[in-house]
């Protein structure tokens, strides 16, 4: 059935539009002049096209893991399954060209980014830097939150420590404070914008800190405010390599969103359409990107790649196309996946997996793994192409970043799915405000048991 959007909700962001309206460098400024607009557009348009159908389902789509079902919608990204991500539009080289570069001639970072994913506008300078600021207002850890995490045993994984780090920060939350207290649903942007941008200031500490305990002296650098949220982030890792500082911040922008239907964003829309806050909300969908057939794949990339090197060097073998051949049949007929490759959705090459190697033929072209990379890349698509099951032979983007990573002295592999998890943050947390600002209602699709789905197959 068509759901209407009261007319009052517009009206009442159109009063909140004019509190918050102080400034063209300030986010939560645009986005209040935005939100009426779109209410009333999306209004409109649902009460024009609310009875048009997008598609039909399939009993196979049903059991299938509801590929290709068009029944959600984000706006922060679009993925096509030749071409690749396009985020508000654009693509990752013409996010590289038009966003704002940290240093000259350099990656933009996430906070450029985060206002276009918000805003759909491009920001200027200006408007990247009072964000930066604005997130690093925000960055302290409450020290309650730094104990729990610092309790945390160091063999729990780091993807369950952060996903638990962010269920420690919930108590703060803004939105469920507000919502307890009774606030309307006209203001749960303002609330829920309150929470994500804190959120995202404060996950470099919390990520910092995992890594520290786990692998290191347990000792995090002071925030550091002169440096952007990449830079900072590094120095609280550890890591003080203005090279290394421009891969994350091209690493937090590519893996930041890849339209809704990924474990990670969906997990995300999913719990925060319960109207649970971004807190909750983030922390589900990171229990998703710790899955091996998502995230966690990029540790398991780098693990395979050190099996085939381990493997080969024992028997005094180079490791090159005929020997990455031999692994990868191994590795199918032992029932395994090979990791970094295929996708649900994409049949070409990953443009995120296309823009690391850029990056790493820029900076590290001579490099051991990395060369083994390009050969595996060589190699494994006419692999997995006779194995013959996979739609998608072609690396996706897991396929590349710890090599990346490994370069630069993080050789901690376990760790990688955390830095996609700061970096899926940005994307996910981007969507739930418009969930939230257009008044999204609670997900419930409806399920079917097999004799239902098999009895109306028989009658129809
Ligand atoms: N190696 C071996 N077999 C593979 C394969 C791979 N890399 N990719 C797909 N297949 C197999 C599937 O396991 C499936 O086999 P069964 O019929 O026996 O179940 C068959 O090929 C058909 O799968 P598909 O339709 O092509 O792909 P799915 O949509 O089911 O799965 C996956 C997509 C990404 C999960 C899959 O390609 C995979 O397991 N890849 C390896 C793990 C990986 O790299 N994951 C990261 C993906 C990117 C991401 O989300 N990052 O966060």
């Amino acid at each position: 059935m068509l759901r209407r959007i009261p007319l009052r909700l517009a009206q009442s962001s159109m009063r909140s539009a004019r509190t918050f309206a102080t400034g063209a460098d300030d986010l939560k400024a645009v986005l209040a002049a935005q939100i009426p607009d779109r209410i009333s557009q999306t209004k409109e348009f649902l009460g024009q096209y609310g009875n048009t159908s997008l598609g039909e389902v399939t009993v196979g789509q049903a059991y299938g893991g509801m590929r290709s079902i068009k029944c959600m919608v984000w706006e922060t990204s679009l993925l096509d399954a030749e071409e690749g991500i396009r985020f508000r539009g654009r693509t990752i080289p013409e996010l590289q060209e038009q966003l704002p570069a940290t240093i000259e001639g350099g990656e933009p970072g996430p906070e450029a980014l985060l206002w276009l994913l918000l805003t759909g506008e491009v920001p200027t300078k200006a408007q990247t830097d009072s964000l930066t600021q604005e997130l690093h207002a925000r960055s302290a850890l409450p020290a309650e939150v730094a104990q729990a995490i610092d309790s945390l045993p160091k063999t729990m994984h780091p993807m369950t420590q952060l996903s638990t780090g962010i269920l420690a920060l919930q108590p703060e939350s803004v939105f469920a404070a507000k919502y307890r207290d009774g606030a309307p649903k006209t203001e749960y942007w303002e609330h829920a914008y309150e929470d994500i941008i804190t959120l995202l200031a404060r996950l470099p500490e919390v990520a910092a800190r995992i890594y520290r305990n786990i692998y290191h002296d347990g000792k995090v650098a002071p925030h550091d405010s002169s440096l952007d949220y990449s830079a900072n982030f590094n120095r609280m890792l550890g890591y003080d390599n203005p090279e290394f500082d421009e891969l994350m911040r091209m690493y937090l922008l590519i893996h930041s969103d890849h339209e809704g239907g990924n474990v990670s964003a969906h997990t995300t829309h999913l719990v925060g359409s319960a109207l649970s806050d971004p807190y909750l909300s983030l922390s589900a969908g990171m229990n998703g990107l710790a899955g091996p057939l998502h995230g966690l794949a990029n540790q398991e990339v780098l693990r395979w790649i050190m099996d085939i090197k381990a493997h080969f060097d024992e028997k005094g073998l180079e490791v090159n196309h005929d020997t990455i051949r031999e692994f990868a049949w191994e590795t199918l007929n032992s029932g395994k996946v090979i990791p970094g490759y295929g996708h649900a959705v994409l049949r070409k090459t990953d443009p995120r997996y296309t823009a690391q190697r850029v990056f790493a033929l820029k900076y590290l072209p001579e490099d051991e793994l990395f060369k083994i990379v390009g050969t595996i890349f060589e190699v494994v698509p006419d692999v997995l192409t006779e194995h013959g099951k996979t739609k998608n032979p072609w690396p996706n983007v897991d396929s590349h970043s710890g090599v990346l990573l490994n370069y630069y002295g993080m050789t901690e592999f376990d760790y990688y799915t955390v830095l996609f998890g700061v970096s899926r943050a940005f994307g996910v947390l981007s969507q739930l405000f418009w969930d939230r600002a257009l008044g999204f209602p609670l997900e419930r699709p409806k399920s079917l048991t097999p004799e239902w789905i098999e009895d109306y197959c028989k009658n129809n």
